[in-house]
């Protein structure tokens, strides 16, 4: 399976094409379309997602309910479009209507890809790099894992996210998979202590008033993976790897961790692996997850348990210094509107890359031409390995 995502963040549409999906699935378009909105969501979101409703629709792949085998195309309206016809339309425009437009952006931002952008694409109009940069093609990507969680339910894995820090606060207690997610969902931040989600709202109202913005933890739980998915074989085969690449190419996310995560560099290895055991029933398993359910890149059969970092968002109403590219000058940068805080969304946008990695992974394990093959080989699989 693979897939592109095209769109800029002001323009008519955000798109996705995946190809390489089996045919046969059912797919529930509703419950896929609620993920785009849970996207949509979150204290601290910034006025655009008023003007944006995310529907989606198919415009190819699919043919009652089911999918065909053949590329599906997903396509979502960018409602602000009408606003901005002049200022991102396809037509060519003269260059005296394009200083009249006045959206020139010449002052990068820092922390965004306008500068390096700028440099490398040999644009001096910033904004034809920031509207591709932009944390909306992410609402493409939910549409591409939200196909992918669907995949996933017909083969009994749940996956499911939740924030567990938002500047100062941190609520990453343990619980269940169904307590993790009941609560994130009902909570505005996706935290599951409801003293930590009040204490969040106030720091990101804060955050607010100063002009500033605000990053966070998100963590991402994948319940009853197959055993082996991904491989030792080859570093670009282990599965974890590539949930990571996915993680960290989620705009503003810096870091990734599994399991115990950074801790593990604190604590002694006797504290760190997780023992192997054996039951009659259930066979192989291990008594704790500290690894967050990998063993040389291949799920071991426990949660997998993935978490990543977001940098606060770099457009602040509080600018920081930038040098403008026409006169050379130390300017303020640019204010662009923007999110105070968008981690609960990112978090929406975590589930869904890895999603996409372990959809991706049971595509190249098993045969994935039809779905009920697919289904018949995994089934025979997990039997073989219960007489291992
Ligand atoms: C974004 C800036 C804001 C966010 C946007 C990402 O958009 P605007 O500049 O139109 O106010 O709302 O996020 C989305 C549109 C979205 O769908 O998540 C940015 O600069 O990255």
């Amino acid at each position: 399976m693979r897939f592109l995502t095209s769109g800029e963040s002001h323009g008519p549409k955000v798109n996705a094409i995946v190809e390489g999906f089996p045919s046969n699935l059912p797919v529930n378009k509703e419950r896929m379309q609620e993920e785009l909105f849970k996207r949509q969501g979150g204290y601290g979101r910034g006025r655009r997602m008023q003007i944006e409703k995310d529907t989606f629709e198919f415009g190819s792949g699919i043919r009652h309910g089911k999918t065909l085998g053949s590329p599906i195309m997903m396509e979502v309206n960018n409602d602000d479009f009408k606003h901005w016809v002049n200022i991102m339309g396809a037509e060519p425009i003269t260059e005296e209507e394009e200083a009249e437009m006045k959206r020139i952006i010449t002052k990068p931002r820092p922390g965004h890809a306008d500068l390096v952008g700028g440099m490398k694409y040999n644009h001096r109009d910033l904004r034809n790099i920031l509207e591709r940069s932009s944390a909306r093609e992410t609402t493409a990507r939910v549409a591409v894992g939200a196909l992918c969680k669907e995949l996933l339910y017909a083969l009994d894995i749940n996956i499911t996210s939740r924030v567990t820090k938002i500047g100062e606060v941190t609520d990453d207690g343990v619980y269940n998979f169904d307590e993790l997610s009941d609560k994130s969902s009902d909570s505005s931040v996706r935290m599951i202590s409801d003293e930590a989600t009040k204490q969040a709202e106030e720091t990101i109202d804060d955050a607010k008033k100063r002009g500033d913005t605000l990053g966070g933890v998100v963590e991402v739980i994948v319940e009853n993976p197959p055993v082996g998915l991904g491989s030792h074989v080859h570093y670009d085969r282990k599965l974890d790897a590539k949930i990571a690449r996915s993680i960290v190419s989620i705009n503003a996310f810096k870091g990734v961790e599994f399991g115990m995560g950074f801790k593990m560099a604190e604590t002694p290895g006797s504290k760190v692996q997780d023992e192997i055991k054996f039951d009659s029933e259930d066979g192989f398993y291990r008594s704790s997850n500290n690894l967050g359910g990998f063993e040389g890149g291949m799920t071991t059969g426990m949660p997998i348990v993935v978490r990543g970092v977001m940098k606060p968002i770099p457009t602040l109403y509080k600018p920081l210094m930038s040098v403008d590219i026409e006169t050379k000058e130390a300017f303020t940068a640019t204010i662009e509107r923007s999110d105070p805080c968008a981690v609960p969304a990112a978090s929406i946008v975590a589930e869904h890359m890895v999603a996409i990695e372990v959809a991706e992974a049971i595509l190249d394990k098993f045969p994935s031409d039809d779905f009920g093959d697919l289904k018949a080989s995994l089934e025979l699989y997990n039997k073989r390995l219960s007489e291992y």
